[in-house]
């Protein structure tokens, strides 16, 4: 084993975007892209000697390799151990759950989330702080600033690291631990949840089907709804990791996660239904023959949170991602709690959560989570919803619906009728040249009618965290309209080709005779004035979503 000290020049596209850095598996590929991002980050977070790393990733194509290239290059400079998921293997919730479990000194979470994955797909990683929490913006910034100035990164020459087999190996003065990707975070749920009701739940024949989408949380739900819930085999599916996760995109929305879809819509329907992305931080919730918009799902677990053991106390408060819509909010009034809203990204969370002042947290990108890690987290949400379920079986004595659950919800509340159009792949000059346009009509927006609703204020919104006081300008633009109405208007920072504009669109209704209606037929005049005000038509050549959540 020996030391190497390699030369190196910088790339100029190694800045962070909303989680991490995310490229090509090919950009990886090229010589010491990897390692030049690797040494930026062990450059800013400098380690102090002898210090423990948690390590995994996803499973997509590349992981294995870039995992050994990762530890030679930890094993000097300064850590003394690292905890590795076995196979490479650890969700990025998971990957919270041991950082803070084993009070590590930080993580490496090697994901590209819901993009595809595969030779020609997409690679991806990020750092976690010792909270467990996704690295906040002058951390990322620190490492981008490194990454531009790198001459020379180091690692051991040493053979590979058995990733399959669980067991302390050394890799020269590092211990390298393979541990069970699995276990940590199991128990952890066991801790949280009422499993025993959740299983009596399930033996009552309130049967449910969850999608992995050949992603990671396979082998998490294999353990967790079968092996601990007792529930059929066949309620799960997809459920083996795969490199290139079977050519799909694990992305579960109604778009991707269309074999669940069929399966939840068809005649054999189950009582309910879930999906989880490629690293495991994101979920789906279905009913028999029901949508549950993730907006809405943040803001029924925090109505219901008291009937859950770990959250029986009752909530510190809530926090949502701005364009996430204020279903949560009218729950945090009710309750007489704080509620929170940030920019887009988890990271953002992270302070609130550190803080003590927030328990749940939401996005309307599918993605829920609470203070028992710092990720969101996709199995957690669909245990959330299943203990929930349990109660009101209990209480009703007749079989739960999630339907049912979500309808009494809008009755006491109201409803925020919510949906996101994507439209992705568009030329990034189109794309900002959009924002730019609306930016620049604000004045013109202002006060201005379009059908039954006015425009009350426009602006690009920006957040102060009430924490340390960091300011993070410009993350999305708002036309707000006097009815409570909005539209959001952002450019995605997680994808790796041309631009992704989301229109973000959200209007408030009180009357339950109009709750049934679907929300693209309640939004469209909504629709109408979001095409109009961007002249996206126009400035993009479209007027159809690529996808819509
Ligand atoms: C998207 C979502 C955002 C989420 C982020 C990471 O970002 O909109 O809410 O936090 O993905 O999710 P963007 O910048 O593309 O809109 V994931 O599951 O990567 O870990
Ligand atoms: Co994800």
């Amino acid at each position: 084993m020996s030391l190497q000290r390699i030369d190196t020049q910088p790339f100029d596209d190694q800045k962070p975007g909303t989680s991490g850095l995310r490229k090509r598996v090919t950009v990886f590929q090229q010589a010491h892209y990897l390692e030049n991002f690797v040494q930026s980050i062990f450059d800013t977070v400098n380690p102090p000697a002898g210090a423990t790393l948690t390590l995994g990733g996803d499973g997509r194509y590349f992981n294995r390799e870039a995992i050994q290239i990762i530890l030679k290059m930890a094993a000097v400079n300064g850590f003394g151990r690292v905890l590795v998921g076995q196979a490479g293997i650890l969700s990025t919730p998971a990957a919270s759950c041991i950082i803070r479990k084993y009070e590590t000194f930080g993580g490496i979470i090697l994901s590209a989330s819901h993009n595809p994955g595969g030779p020609d797909g997409d690679f991806g990683i990020k750092y976690n702080m010792p909270n467990g929490g996704p690295a906040p913006e002058k951390i990322t910034e620190a490492i981008y600033t490194n990454t531009t100035k790198i001459t020379q990164y180091s690692l051991i020459e040493a053979d590979d690291i058995p990733l399959d087999v669980i067991g302390e190996y050394d890799l020269a003065s590092m211990k390298v631990q393979v541990i069970d990707a699995v276990a940590d975070y199991a128990e952890l749920m066991t801790s949280l949840f009422d499993f025993n009701s959740i299983r009596s739940l399930l033996a009552s024949g309130f049967r449910i089907k969850f999608d992995a989408m050949h992603a990671v949380t396979g082998p998490y739900a294999r353990e967790i709804f079968i092996n601990q819930l007792g529930a059929p085999a066949d309620s799960i599916m997809n459920a083996v990791p795969l490199e290139d996760f079977g050519g799909g995109h694990p992305d579960p929305n109604l778009t991707y996660a269309h074999e669940l879809v069929e399966v939840i819509y068809g005649k054999h329907a189950p009582d309910f239904g879930a999906a989880s992305d490629g690293d495991g931080d994101r979920n789906m919730i279905l009913g028999n023959h029901f949508f549950v918009t993730p907006s809405d799902s943040l803001a029924i677990l925090a109505a219901n949170a008291k009937l859950v053991p770990g959250y029986s106390k009752g909530l510190a408060g809530i926090a949502r991602s701005m364009p996430t819509s204020a279903a949560a909010d009218r729950v945090a009034k009710a309750l007489g709690i704080p509620c929170y809203e940030t920019p887009t990204g988890w990271k953002f969370f992270g302070n609130l959560m550190d803080a003590g002042k927030v328990t749940l947290c939401g996005e309307e990108s599918f993605g829920t989570g609470s203070n028992h890690v710092r990720e969101k987290d996709g199995l957690w949400a669909v245990l959330f919803w299943l203990n929930i379920l349990a109660q009101q079986e209990v209480a009703d004595n007749e079989k739960p619906s999630v339907e049912k659950l979500v309808k009494a919800h809008w009755l006491k509340y109201g409803r925020n009728v919510y949906s996101r159009h994507d439209y992705e792949g568009l030329p990034s000059t189109a794309a900002s040249g959009v924002i730019k346009h609306i930016q620049d009509s604000y004045k013109k927006l202002t006060g201005a009618q379009f059908g039954r609703y006015i425009v009350k204020t426009c602006d690009d919104f920006g957040y102060t965290d009430p924490v340390d006081g960091s300011i993070s300008l410009n993350q999305g633009v708002r036309i707000l309209f006097t009815d409570d109405s909005r539209i959001v208007f952002r450019l995605s920072g997680t994808g790796t080709e041309g631009a992704t504009l989301r229109i973000y669109l959200e209007a408030y209704e009180p009357d339950a005779s109009k709750h049934h209606l679907d929300a693209q037929v309640a939004l469209a005049e909504m629709i109408k004035i979001a095409l109009e005000i961007s002249e996206l038509k126009k400035r993009t050549g479209r007027d159809t979503p690529t996808v819509i959540t």
